[in-house]
């Protein structure tokens, strides 16, 4: 078992290409580690191919274009960025949103289940009010997704960036519950609403004048069972695709991608590899043809967020100093916030096709995914029975 590029102290001891063998002895056994951090920090900036100066889409051509040309120096200037973040109103999404709009370049819908925790949320943040819209957005009902494109399309506002961010974690749960339309509510949430949004958003991304245009999707370690984090049981597999193809509703078919007993650790693993897949196969398919970067990445772990919510209270307690002082894993919200706003904005991290992950000094690197969460035939598989569950197919 190869364990891969964990960027924390306790386990990596120099950064190399290769394979490096350290005895990391918190199970008390030796466990080889691939340090093939490809640490690339210093990106040249990408040329800006595909730049159209043409209106942005036909109910936005009263929109100011992504870069004016000021006339009285000649200077070049770029309009505020337009970016959805789903899941706005806590944890990573929040933070994310207010390190965009305070630069004063952004301009974030938060697309929240809940209105009025998302726009109290922004308030007491501090973010400024010129800055940032809530829009509903349930990701657990594909009609909801359906309608918040509607709703986002008749704002007028163009879409530059989409930040695929919201998720649930049921870890405590002995039974699963379900989404809208009867899906396990962790795969259902996580990964069906995300493929839906973007699925539909791309053409709103494709029609932006903005230089960068992304499309992101937050995925994590957990899922990557080429780390120690990802080995901790139960780990994430999605077998063949079973009991997705099988319609994950748990009446007379599994509530579980592969067709196995319902675990709800394992569903949210489950779900994240299915994220990063698909940041993958969008690359694949729409990278060259539209010019979007696709991106997906693991912000550290943020172990005070609501997304622990339904752990046990003695888990919520230890968890943080568990994270801090052992594994070193540990970052507070608002480092995770400014590392998502980086893949948001920040012109060396615009490759497409990236999992980006970074250094206990926040230095950002391009990491590695486990076999399974870069296993391509499993991401074309994965697209066609998600486009089937959503109705795209
Ligand atoms: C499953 O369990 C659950 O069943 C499932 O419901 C779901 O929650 C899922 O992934 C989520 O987890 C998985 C896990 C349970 O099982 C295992 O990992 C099996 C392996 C168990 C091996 C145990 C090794 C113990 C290592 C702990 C190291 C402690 C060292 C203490 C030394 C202290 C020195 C100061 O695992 C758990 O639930 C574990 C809970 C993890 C968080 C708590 C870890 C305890 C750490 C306590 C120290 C915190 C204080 C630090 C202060 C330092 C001050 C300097
Ligand atoms: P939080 O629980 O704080 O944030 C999750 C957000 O998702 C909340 O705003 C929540 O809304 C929203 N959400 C949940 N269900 C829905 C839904 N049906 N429709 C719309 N929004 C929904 O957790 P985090 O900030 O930790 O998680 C954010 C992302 O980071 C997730 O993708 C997670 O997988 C990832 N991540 C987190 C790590 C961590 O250590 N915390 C590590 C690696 C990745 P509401 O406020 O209404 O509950
Ligand atoms: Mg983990 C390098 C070690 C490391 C890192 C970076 C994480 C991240 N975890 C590590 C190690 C361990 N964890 C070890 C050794 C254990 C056994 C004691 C352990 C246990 C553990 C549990 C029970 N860890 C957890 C849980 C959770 O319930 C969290 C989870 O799996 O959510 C799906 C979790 C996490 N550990 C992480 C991160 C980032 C999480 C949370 C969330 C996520 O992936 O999004």
């Amino acid at each position: 078992m190869a364990l891969q590029a964990v960027p924390t102290t306790l386990f990596v001891a120099k950064e190399k290409k290769g394979v490096a063998v350290k005895d990391s002895s918190f199970f008390g056994a030796a466990l080889p580690i691939n340090l093939k951090a490809e640490i690339s920090f210093c990106f040249k900036k990408e040329s800006r191919k595909n730049v159209t100066f043409a209106p942005i889409k036909a109910q936005t051509a009263a929109t100011t274009p992504a870069i004016n040309q000021s006339s009285s120096d000649g200077k070049k200037t770029l309009r505020k960025g337009s970016v959805i973040i789903t899941g706005a109103s806590s944890g990573l999404g929040l933070a994310t949103a207010k390190a965009l709009a305070e630069t004063g370049k952004w301009h974030v819908i938060m697309a929240c289940r809940n209105f009025l925790k998302a726009e109290k949320a922004a308030r007491s943040a501090g973010m400024p009010k010129e800055n940032y819209t809530v829009m509903h957005l349930d990701l657990a009902s594909l009609e909801s997704v359906r309608q918040f494109v509607d709703t986002f399309r008749r704002s007028e506002r163009p879409l530059d960036v989409l930040v695929c961010n919201a998720a649930v974690y049921q870890p405590t749960a002995k039974e699963p519950t379900f989404t809208a339309d009867g899906f396990e509510i962790s795969v259902g949430t996580n990964h069906l609403g995300h493929f839906l949004l973007s699925r539909l958003l791309l053409d709103d991304l494709k029609q932006s004048d903005y230089p960068n245009r992304r499309c992101i999707i937050v995925g994590s370690i957990t899922g990557n069972t080429n780390t120690l984090a990802g080995n901790v049981p139960p780990k994430a597999n999605l077998g063949d695709l079973r009991g997705l193809a099988g319609g994950l509703n748990g009446v007379g078919t599994s509530s579980m991608i592969d067709g196995g007993e319902f675990d709800g650790a394992k569903a949210y693993k489950d779900s994240k590899v299915c994220n990063m897949l698909t940041m993958q196969e969008l690359h694949r398919r729409f990278h060259e043809e539209t010019g979007v970067s696709f991106a997906s990445l693991y912000p550290g772990c943020i172990a005070e967020t609501g997304l622990f919510r339904e752990h046990i209270p003695l888990f919520r307690l230890l968890f943080p100093p568990f994270q801090k002082y052992i594994t070193k894993g540990y970052v507070s919200e608002a480092e995770a916030g400014k590392r998502l706003a980086q893949v948001v904005s920040d012109p060396s991290l615009s490759k497409s096709g990236v999992y980006w992950s970074w250094n206990n000094n926040s230095s950002s690197f391009e990491n590695q995914l486990s076999k399974e969460a870069s296993d391509a035939e499993k991401a074309r598989k994965l697209w066609e029975v998600s486009e089937k569950l959503v109705g795209l197919a």
